[in-house]
């Protein structure tokens, strides 16, 4: 039962085992009352224990019988750093801070089997018993992120949710919302109504070729409500996950340019005749870099910051092309009246807006590693996406990273090279590769190399429609990933796979028990 994923820094085994029965408690010592919470209902669904509060009426803990747990926290552990002890006085967890608290207790979830993920008792009759053991265990970065497309194919609300369930059984903490983009726009802006009255929704989808299954003739769209995002935020939280929003500008911008014409480049093509994009690629459609453009913007990052309490925000800033804004005469003057070299230093302008917008109310901005191009401001962060090398150029420069280099943990991509992969596209990316990846580039010093906060799998969802085909294409790698963004492995070569593997197995119990239709170890079923 200590086939652990992602695996602890160390795990010392002890003879016997904490049975949890109807009379065994959960104490919960002050700032683990979330994680306490969450264990309670987690634990109480699938095993059908009360777990009633153990804390006496003089605030002591009662657990100290055979059979109780106890969640606390203990300053002398490190941020999300946990101790997990199992011993003849039952199940201790204590966490650096609360969130180390909840990596505990997910670790506990584990160690108690299968079974104990499901949302009801499957037997009534069964033991639940914790093997006596020692955990010591933190995460090797403070950014272990997971992007989701939900502007590609929208994902329902309570898709989202059961995502971040996922993510913290998995122990990621950071949920990058990629909420808008050529194909539709996903979060309600009341100052800006249409983004979502017009821009949720397209006619249709055109992918690959006419017999293509994702080649279909229907409406595609939804949105979230600012209720929604509120709601989203707060489970997030409960998780110990931040959700960071990203609004892609000035590229990927065709569903903001159908709601609204004014936003494009008016005097290069008729933006009135443009709708939500209903097909893939990068789209020439991009942001007219004006006045009105700007405050427009602002204010949807107003009612952004006022719904994400991130420390960043997400710019986009990917894919770009600069061929409208080479022949718009309205460009090109505004390039000679800012004084600009080109069209790369107006994005980089653009860019720069924002950041000092974004620093003036306590946050900072992070973009795709475009935003390099042209110059970046100081303090703005780099996801690296093209490979490693925008990533290391801007740890270099003292800009903080996350490394998503969609070599390797691009999720959309095919995890097997066979005929039968439901999503053929992209790379082939096997569980191993995902498994030896590293985010740290070695040629960086350990100074620069402390610029790389962390680490993020993404998952484009052009060609996933629904959350069963997600599902598919994320899991088992993002086990794998998670395990490099939370354990400390050695270096690629010398990582242990097999080990990994046999771990899977119990994983793939969990993943059933949780009901995820992760893509089978054998390849996918006819
Ligand atoms: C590139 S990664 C994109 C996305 C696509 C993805 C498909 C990035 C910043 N831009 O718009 O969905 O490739 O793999």
């Amino acid at each position: 039962m200590t086939e652990l994923i992602p695996a602890p820094r160390a795990v010392t085994a002890a003879p016997g085992e904490v049975r949890l029965t109807a009379r065994s408690r959960l104490y919960t010592g002050p700032g683990a009352e979330g994680a306490g919470r969450w264990l309670r209902t987690a634990l109480g669904q699938a095993t059908g224990l009360p777990l009633h509060e153990g804390r006496e009426p003089d605030g002591t803990d009662a657990t100290d019988g055979t059979d109780g747990i106890a969640l606390q926290v203990d300053g002398r552990l490190g941020p999300e750093e946990y101790r997990l002890v199992s011993d003849a006085r039952g199940v201790l967890v204590e966490g650096g801070d609360a969130a180390g608290v909840f990596w505990g207790a997910q670790t506990l979830r584990q160690l108690l089997g299968p079974d104990a993920h499901r949302r009801a008792p499957v037997r009534r009759d069964r033991i639940w018993a914790v093997p006596h053991l020692t955990i010591e265990d933190a995460p090797r970065f403070r950014w272990r992120g997971l992007m989701l497309d939900v502007a590609r194919h929208f994902m329902p609300k309570d898709g989202v949710l059961r995502y971040l369930d996922l993510m913290a059984a998995h122990k990621l903490n950071v949920f990058h919302f990629h909420l808008t983009d050529d194909q539709g726009w996903r979060i309600e802006i009341r100052r800006h109504p249409r983004l979502t009255e017009v821009g949720a929704w397209r006619a249709r989808t055109k992918f690959g070729h006419r017999a293509s299954p994702l080649w279909d003739e229907k409406p595609h769209g939804g949105h979230y409500t600012q209720d929604d995002i509120r709601e989203i935020v707060a489970y997030a939280a409960e998780r110990h996950i931040t959700v960071v929003p990203e609004i892609d500008v000035p590229g990927h911008s065709q569903a903001a340019i159908a709601a609204y014409p004014e936003l494009g480049n008016t005097d290069v093509i008729d933006t009135t005749a443009l709708s939500v994009w209903d097909t893939w690629g990068v789209n020439p459609n991009v942001l007219a870099p004006t006045d009105n453009t700007l405050r427009f913007y602002e204010e949807v990052f107003e009612e952004v910051l006022d719904l994400f309490p991130s420390e960043f925000v997400h710019i986009g800033g990917d894919e770009c092309p600069k061929e409208q804004w080479r022949s718009s005469p309205a460009v090109q003057a505004r390039i000679a009246e800012l004084g600009l070299a080109d069209e790369d230093a107006l994005q980089s302008w653009f860019v720069r807006h924002f950041d000092t917008w974004l620093s003036a109310r306590g946050r900072r901005l992070i973009g795709w590693d475009e935003i390099l191009e042209g110059g970046l401001a100081d303090g703005a962060a780099v996801s690296s996406w093209r490979g490693y090398a925008g990533g290391t150029a801007a740890a270099r420069a003292g800009h903080d990273v996350v490394m998503c280099p969609e070599q390797h943990v691009y999720l959309d991509h095919r995890q097997d090279g066979g005929p039968d992969e439901p999503v053929p596209i992209g790379w082939v990316r096997t569980l191993e590769d995902v498994y030896r990846f590293e985010p740290v580039p070695p040629e960086l010093t350990p100074a620069q190399a402390a610029h790389v906060i962390g680490t993020q799998a993404n998952v484009w969802t052009e060609a996933m429609e629904d959350a069963a085909r997600v599902d598919y294409q994320v899991f088992p790698r993002l086990a794998a990933f998670a395990e490099v963004a939370w354990s400390a492995l050695p270096a690629p070569a010398e990582r242990d796979f097999a080990d990994f593997e046999r771990r899977t197995v119990a994983h793939y119990a969990r993943l059933d028990a949780l009901g995820v239709a992760y893509r089978p170890p054998g390849g996918p079923r006819p």
